[in-house]
């Protein structure tokens, strides 16, 4: 007689952050249905940092192979959540290396007896390199965060018995949402559903207090009560896909979305290798599997701020926006630069120029009075360059909320306001000719690394770090539900709670 693994453990590499267990994979979110169950992961996991020298202590001493507990002190961590938040200890706090989550599963009994039953473990997000044991075994690799993997484990969970052989065809099903809409760009005009579309919208992160960048549903819909306040009706996920919870949102409340790769940090000649151009083509791949049913997605960004003005990088950028392009041909992909027009060796492969600036903040200190004129011609020289539709993709100022100055000095809660109203009137020049979109840098505050630039993260949000309103806020508030009302989709954020009103269906 055989006995069947009632629990199984499983330990992870990096942090993890929502996974579940469902009957059936495919990459696809797995949705529950008649034919599926989930069991979800979350909650209370253990956990090592592993600070030895080489930081490969744990493959050393396979601590895979036992439970955590065995192989020394381990720690409670919450998941989803972003371990270096969590605790008090500094060393956790920077640390880069190695991490070790380990948890006991409870199966149902159908699952583990049932042959017909498929058990997929599925990882939602775990940055940036992550290996999965399943009961001792090697079972899982994935390189890149951020993007979900899974693996069939139905055999490593369930008993091995005679009677296989009346194991059958299991029907499997479940059912999407379905937003329909067509998205196409001219030389001057991003449309949906064959109308002029402005994006009028933010920048975010994946961030919030002590969760740092845990998914969080109370968090999802306040920040989602919190652009519907605002007359947002786009936001970029810079710059990295965020978790699918958010684009079922955006599908639901009829937000539009640039859907971004998590490429930020091409800066050097050796990151635009062959190497480098099949990993980012891998995880477009991902991205596109993963994020393609929402019609939220309206266009891909490959990455953020690439040193494009490299040789070697037009070929890169030639190559990973054709693959792109033939994985998805229905939607525009682009990329988001910051290097001069004249340089840009990407920009020839985009279908909108996708542009951030930072005047009067990173030079020009205090020049306001110069934004407009810069403005008006980082506008001009893209356009008359390459005629397609342009999006100003950041813009900003850091500000401390609280700080008042007037006249504006930067980091007052005044020099954001008056450094937004200078490039809005510089973007009003060109809005209704080809720029078709402007999405503030950044919705709320977040944490970043330290250094002499930020003051505890970066404070460029229009909300703070907890989602109160700096003054910038309810400028922007004005002025995008004074567009929203001027344009053909007013109804976007404001009516639509519901596939059914938003302008997807
Ligand atoms: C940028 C980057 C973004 C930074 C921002 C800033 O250009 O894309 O990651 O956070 O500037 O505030 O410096």
């Amino acid at each position: 007689m055989v006995r069947w693994p009632a629990v199984a453990w499983v330990t992870l590499g990096p942090l993890l952050w929502g996974c579940a267990l469902a009957l059936q994979g495919g990459m696809l979110y797995p949705r529950e249905s008649p034919s599926r169950e989930r069991k979800s992961l979350d909650g209370l996991w253990s956990f090592r940092a592993d600070f030895s020298d080489n930081r490969r202590r744990g493959f050393e001493e396979q601590w895979y192979r036992r439970p955590l507990r065995e192989s020394g002190p381990t720690l409670d961590m919450p998941v989803p959540s972003s371990f270096n938040d969590i605790g008090q200890d500094w060393q956790l706090r920077h640390f880069v290396g190695w991490v070790w989550y380990e948890r006991e599963v409870t199966l149902p009994e159908r699952w583990t007896q049932d042959l017909r039953t498929r058990v997929v473990l599925r990882i939602g997000s775990a940055h940036s390199y992550a290996i999965v044991w399943v009961n001792g075994v090697n079972t899982l690799e994935h390189e890149g965060g951020y993007l979900p993997f899974e693996a069939d484990i139905s055999s490593l969970v369930q008993v091995r018995l005679t009677a296989q052989t009346s194991v059958g065809p299991v029907s499997d099903f479940y059912t999407l949402p379905v937003g329909i809409r067509t998205v196409a760009v001219t030389e001057s005009q991003f449309l949906i559903n064959g109308k002029p579309f402005y994006f009028h919208g933010v920048n975010k992160h994946e961030d919030a207090d002590i969760r740092g960048k845990g998914f969080d549903w109370p968090l999802l819909v306040k920040d989602f009560n919190l652009l519907l306040w605002l007359g947002a009706n786009a936001f970029r996920t810079s710059h990295y896909p965020y978790a699918e919870e958010v684009l079922q949102m955006c599908d639901r409340y009829g937000i539009v979305v640039i859907d971004e790769c998590p490429a930020v940090g091409l800066v050097l000649p050796q990151h635009f290798s062959n190497t480098s151009v099949n990993h980012h083509t891998r995880v477009m791949e991902e991205l596109v599997r993963r994020d393609k049913n929402h019609p939220a997605v309206v266009m891909w960004s490959v990455a953020n701020e690439p040193a494009s003005y490299l040789e070697s990088a037009g070929y890169y950028f030639k190559m990973v926006i054709t693959h792109t392009k033939a994985l998805d041909p229905s939607r525009p992909v682009t990329f988001v630069t910051n290097s001069n027009y004249a340089a840009d060796k990407g920009a020839p492969y985009v279908d909108v120029i996708c542009v951030n600036s930072y005047y009067s903040w990173y030079h020009d200190y205090g020049h306001l009075e110069l934004i407009q004129l810069q403005l008006g011609t980082q506008f001009e020289n893209w356009f008359k360059t390459y005629h397609k539709p342009i999006i100003q993709s950041e813009y900003g100022a850091e500000t401390i909320v609280g700080l008042h100055q007037d006249p504006p000095l930067m980091f007052s809660e005044e020099y954001q306001k008056a450094l937004l109203e200078q490039y809005h009137l510089g973007l009003d020049q060109k809005r209704g000719k080809y720029v078709v979109g402007e999405l503030i840098w950044n919705f709320a505050d977040f944490m970043t690394n330290q250094s002499p630039q930020r003051v505890l993260g970066n404070k460029k949000g229009i909300f703070t770090r907890q989602r109160q309103p700096k003054a910038a806020a309810f400028l922007l508030r004005e002025r995008y539900w004074k567009i929203a009302n001027e344009t053909r989709y007013p109804h976007s954020v404001a009516k639509s709670q519901c596939l059914e009103n938003s302008p997807f269906t």
